[in-house]
């Protein structure tokens, strides 16, 4: 898997100089500063945080800290509690819907979760809603295959909802305690599409009043403050308990985890690192700044 350090080159790269500028000298001048603040907004750090680093970097000179460690406090504060779950402790059955824009990498993600609980003792069970789409299906299929566990599969052209009842069915009837239900892409704009989700999720609590117990937005990082936009739409049609991120490999606009973490309240759980079904590594906040500050001493 790649690492924290590796995967966040491209947003570290934005404001690498910069942040060495304002970090070396110990009262940043003017300049430094706003082109730091600049840069940290292009990152979609969202900007009252951008606004709260700007009176640290101000404030620097009288200051006790160093100025990285007062960046790096801030950055993980305003990260929040992020904890992580515990695939051991989870009741049996645990139902987890994923969410998200086309191409987000829920399917990926379910596959990866999956693995993660298989790899914690559990029994999980994929679930496609995906009818849409012959290769959406038949995408999971081949993932459970690989991971070796269990599946159950819509049809094309199904109803959602009757996929997603069907795979809590065959769940508690094959000893499955760990439901992890993929969803179709669908654009946050389309209000019928985001209603079918609504459906999707009673037909879960009718089959097992309750579920779904864990609703996830899977969010693609390239896409930055974008994804907030998208996330927030989700949580007025469903309500999310959790984000995923994505591609954080490739992205260069990471500082927008800041938002979902502030603006949307909702605790980050996973990140993607890569494509491989070991690529999914528990959110870090520590990690994830001082990847982003250069502070990652191991790389
Ligand atoms: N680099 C990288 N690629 C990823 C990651 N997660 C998913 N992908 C890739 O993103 C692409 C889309 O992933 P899918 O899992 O098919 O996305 P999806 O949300 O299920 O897509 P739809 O079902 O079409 O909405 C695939 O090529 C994945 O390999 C990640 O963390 N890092
Ligand atoms: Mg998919």
């Amino acid at each position: 898997m790649g690492s924290w350090f590796q995967s966040l080159r491209k947003t570290r790269e934005r404001f690498a100089d910069a942040l060495k500028g304002a970090f070396a000298s110990p009262v940043p001048d003017e300049t430094t500063a706003e082109a730091l603040a600049d840069l940290l907004i292009t990152a979609d750090v969202p900007l009252r945080l951008v606004q709260m680093l700007s009176i640290e970097l101000e404030k620097s000179a009288s200051r006790k800290e160093s100025l990285t460690a007062t960046f790096r406090r801030v950055l993980i504060n305003a990260l929040g509690q992020n904890p992580p779950l515990d695939w051991t402790a989870m009741p049996s059955p645990t139902v987890a819907l994923l969410v998200g824009i086309n191409g987000s990498g829920k399917t990926t993600t379910a596959a990866k979760l999956a693995r993660m609980a298989l790899l914690a003792g559990r029994k999980p069970l994929l679930g496609a809603t995906d009818t849409f789409r012959a290769a959406g299906s038949h995408q999971l299929k081949l993932w459970a295959d690989k991971i070796g566990c269990e599946s159950v599969v819509g049809a094309t052209g199904g109803d959602a909802a009757a996929v997603a009842y069907d795979a809590i069915d065959a769940a508690l009837a094959r000893g499955c305690d760990i439901v992890l239900v993929d969803t179709a892409g669908r654009m946050h704009t389309k209000e019928p599409l985001m209603r079918e989700l609504q459906k999707v999720r009673a037909a879960m609590d009718k089959r097992l009043p309750g579920a779904p117990h864990h609703t996830w937005v899977v969010l693609d990082a390239m896409l930055g403050q974008n994804a907030v936009i998208q996330a927030r739409q989700f949580h007025e049609m469903t309500p999310l308990t959790g984000a995923i991120v994505t591609k954080l490999d490739g992205s260069s606009k990471a500082g927008f985890l800041f938002a979902v973490r502030q603006e949307l309240d909702l605790p980050i759980l996973y990140a993607g690192l890569g494509e491989g079904m070991d690529d999914l590594a528990p959110f870090d906040a520590a990690a994830f700044v001082d990847a982003l500050l250069d502070l990652d001493e191991s790389k």
